[in-house]
Order: structure tokens, then sequence, then C-alpha cells
């Protein structure tokens, strides 16, 4: 019995939330079963909210599910609006565990990792720990105990604990990109790196993109730009970048993100056109969650472009025919207010990408050396 049997015995209908490797396919089973709806959402937290309007407006039991880091995002809405003192409407949560303690993982894993079950406490839930021998009828107990109760249950999915996907990507129905005309990923993001200014910062995002500009460093003699992955905080990346431009307006800093990120806190970014520096936000969307199983975002169904103009952005464009990307890439680097660009792309192709080479202090010592802090 997988767990998704198990949510529909429950008498789950619905269920929310944002990708994470750990749960790939439990996340593929839910998202191809025909007994519960699902909705991949922008955020965490909107995972949640969506979640407990489904569950309040049919007395349903409904699950939300995320990564660790995740959490976070989820905790304003979970203590502020439905724990027991507020709405009191109790979901089930199953919580991908990157960085538990005692495994090997990147350094914002771990910090997270150690941090999840004080998190829980403070929700006032005890989770189930699974692992691969976790029996399925001890999933079905804990969560009819917590239900019975009328207390939000969670599970705490150890990596490697559901098994290994059947399906590639190529060949899932359900993880796929989503445009009909793109530009190759490897080519836009080689053109992007050309096309910097001399002494520009470049901060890419969670997800392929940081691991692609890792890559394309590591190919490097010598660079003529700084690079500062944003391995963790996803969605975050340009907000960072934003703050960075601010205090040197006349520096080229670009923010080079995906969809998924730039879905999941985008709109922040609309203090970017307030101000006069050369910010150049990117979005390389590539319609799904590519680096943690391919699950589609809603981009193909969001305007960018228009998002960007009305953020008030007043240089804002798409690509999606590769002969334009110079043209288009030059554009952005002559720019002195802030600029957006989304490049729509087909899935990644790099083949095997680098995780982060050195540590993240690294990164961070560059770019302080670049404006003589160091
Ligand atoms: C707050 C948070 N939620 C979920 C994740 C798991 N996660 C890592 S990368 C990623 C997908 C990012 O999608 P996108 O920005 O489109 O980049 P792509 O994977 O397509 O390169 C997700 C959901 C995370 N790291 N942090």
């Amino acid at each position: 019995m997988t767990l998704v049997d198990i949510l529909v015995r429950a008498g789950v209908k619905f269920a929310s939330g944002v990708p994470d490797s750990t749960l790939e396919v439990f996340i593929a089973e839910l998202l191809e079963s025909p007994y519960i709806d699902h909705q991949i959402a922008a955020c965490e937290g909107s995972a949640v909210a969506l979640a407990a309007g489904h569950a309040m407006a049919t007395g349903h039991p409904c699950c939300v599910f995320m990564q660790n880091s995740g959490l976070p995002n989820a905790l304003n809405p979970l203590l502020s609006m439905f724990s027991p003192a507020v709405y009191d409407i109790p979901l089930i949560m199953v919580i991908g565990w990157r960085g538990e303690p005692g495994t090997i993982d990147e350094p914002q894993h771990m910090v997270m990792g150690n941090h999840i079950l004080k998190f829980l406490e403070l929700l006032g839930i005890s989770p189930l720990l699974v692992n691969a021998e976790t029996a399925p009828a001890s999933i079905e107990a804990y969560l009819a105990t917590t239900t019975r109760a009328g207390r939000s249950a969670t599970l705490l999915v150890s990596k490697g604990a559901m098994g290994a996907r059947k399906q590639t990507i190529s060949q899932s129905e359900i993880s796929r990109g989503n445009f009909d005309k793109t530009v190759d990923r490897v080519t836009a993001i080689d053109a992007i790196m050309r096309n910097l200014p001399v002494n520009s910062v470049v901060f890419s995002s969670t997800g392929y993109t940081a691991r692609e500009v890792m890559l394309y460093d590591s190919q490097m003699e010598k660079r003529s730009y700084v690079h500062i992955p944003c391995v963790g905080g996803m969605g975050f990346a340009s907000s960072f970048a934003i703050g960075a431009s601010s205090a040197n307006p006349k520096r080229d800093v670009y923010c080079l993100d995906g969809d998924g990120a730039f879905l999941m806190q985008g709109l922040s970014n609309s203090v970017a056109p307030l101000r006069d520096m050369r910010f150049k936000h990117i979005v390389i969307n590539n319609g799904c969650h590519n680096s943690v199983g391919g699950f589609s975002t809603c981009s193909h169904a969001a305007d960018f472009v228009k998002i960007a103009g009305g953020m008030g952005y007043t240089w804002a464009y798409r690509i999606d025919d590769q002969s334009l990307l110079e043209k288009a890439l030059k554009e952005v680097a002559a720019r002195n207010t802030p600029a957006f660009l989304e490049i729509r792309c087909g899935l990644q192709s790099f083949g095997k990408l680098p995780r982060p080479d050195r540590p993240l202090a690294d990164y961070k010592a560059d770019y302080l050396n670049s404006v003589n802090l160091v």
C-alpha cells in the first residue's frame, strides 16, 4: 500500500504543495491519482491556505506536501490562521526531510534539517518519522489517532523512504516543459554569461540555475564577474540581488531565476523599479520545477512580462526564439534602470551538474573583495 492509498483511505480528497526531491515518488503518484484532486502551489504558505480552504469548505481532511525548508514559509498561516486558537483547521502534512541529522547534505539543508523538529514542536505537532522500514499500518494508525482528535498530523519523510520513481521526465505525462517554442537552455546560460558587462554580480537561484552557473564558472580560467549562488532561500535570490544593487546602483547586478522561484516570491520585486539602478532580472522559464522531479509550475498560464510591466519595469521582454537571444541580452546589459527578461527554455540539458564546489563563504568573500570590504 502506497502513501497515496493511505491518504485516500483516510478520506483525503485534496492535496496541495510545493515539490521536493525526497517526496518525488509520492508526488508523482499523487498527481496521477483519480481519487485526490491536487494543486501544485507557488509557495508552501499558499499550499497550506489552499488545503485549509478546501478542508473548511468540504469537511474532508486535506493534505499538504513540502520540503522542510518550505515549513518556515508555511509557519505564518499555520500559526496565525489555522491553529486551534484561530480557525482551527487541522491538516495532514507530508514533509521531506532534507539535511536529516546523521546524513550528508548541503549546508543550507543541514541547518533546516536540524531545526525541523523544533518548528513542529512550536506547532504542537508530534510527527511520525517515516523511513523505508515504516509499516503502512503504523502510518494509518497515526493518521487515525490525530484525525480522531481533530489535530494536525505530520509525516516527516526521510530520503529514500519512498523508493525510486519509475518514469523518467520525458516519458511522464505530468512533468514536462510547457512551451511549444523554446530556447535551448545550455545556449541561454552560455549567452547570458558571455554577455555580462565586466565586473557584474550574478545572483543565481535555487534549482538548476545556481548549479549551471557554477558549471560555467568552473570552465572559466579567469572570471570578470562575481557569482553568488543562492542554493537556499528559494524565491529570495532576486530580493537579495535588489538589496545589493541598491547599495551599488551603478554596478550591473543580475539575478538569474527559475520560474518556480519567481512564482514563489516574485511580486516582492515590485520594489526594484522604484530605484534607479542597473538591476537585471532574468527568469529562465522551463514551465516546471525541473530540479526536483520536473513537476509543472503554473508558469504556462501566467504572463511574466505583463507581471513585470505591472510591477513597474519599463523594460520587460520575453524571448522564445533563439535567434533573438544575443540581441536581447545586449539590450539587458546596456540598460541603466531595472530590466526584466523571461527566456522560455526546454528541460534541463546539461547532464550532470556540480554541487557547490567550495564553501559558500568563499563566494561571499569574492563579492566582499569586489566592493573593497575585505
Ligand atoms: C522553500 C523551498 N521550497 C521548496 C524547495 C525545493 N526545491 C528546490 S529547487 C525547486 C524547484 C525550483 O524550480 P525553478 O525555480 O523553476 O527551477 P528549476 O528547478 O526548474 O531549475 C524546489 C521546489 C526549496 N528548496 N525551498
